[in-house]
């Protein structure tokens, strides 16, 4: 049978438009790996505002715990959801504009005193870490989901010890081949 409770959506991703998708599927990917239950939605802060007003507002009644928010150029997206609600809010400053992702990054971790968005880097490594802060909070209160976490920190570091060992192969190798 199946459990309820860990198959209700936790997590909201959230981008303001389609073209975000290609970052945001890194964030995806990650809560997939650790079975996150998650809904993917496209709203605009300015296209769209009333939908984003109408999910912002529902988020923490319908049971959502973290709401990830991906958006370039003018960037308001995070900080116009994280307005309307008391959940935690991870924004992803998406590198798509002509400069870059450098006016998404300031419109996201720019905000005033008082309403905080959790800002993470420009891009996909961004949006890795959005849905691994995610994870983090989710943790504090999940065993299980911390165990994972743990063996992720764990591969990570024996991936970095593998990058030594054939470096060092290497550097021997052309060392002997003169
Ligand atoms: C932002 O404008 C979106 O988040 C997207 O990054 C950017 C461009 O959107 P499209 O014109 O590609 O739909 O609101």
């Amino acid at each position: 049978m199946k459990d309820k409770a860990k198959d209700d959506v936790q997590v909201s991703v959230v981008m303001g438009s389609d073209s975000d998708l290609p970052v945001m599927e890194e964030a995806i990917r990650t809560l997939t790996a650790f079975d996150v239950p998650h809904e993917i939605l496209i709203a605009s802060a300015h296209r769209s505002p009333e939908r984003t007003s109408t999910f912002a507002k529902n988020a923490l009644q319908r049971g959502i715990k973290v709401i990830i928010v991906g958006a370039g150029a003018a960037a308001h997206l995070a900080g116009s959801i994280a307005s309307q609600t008391l959940l935690p809010v991870i924004g992803i400053p998406v590198d798509g504009s002509p400069v870059g992702g450098l006016d998404a990054l300031l419109s996201t971790v720019q905000m005033p005193g008082g309403i905080p968005v959790a800002t993470m880097a420009i891009g996909k490594a961004g949006a890795r870490n959005a849905a691994l802060m995610a994870v983090r909070i989710l943790a504090l209160g999940d065993e299980e989901l911390r165990r994972k976490l743990q063996t992720y920190v764990d591969d990570m570091a024996r991936e970095v010890e593998k990058k030594q060992t054939a470096l060092e192969e290497r550097l021997n190798r052309e060392k002997q081949e003169g």
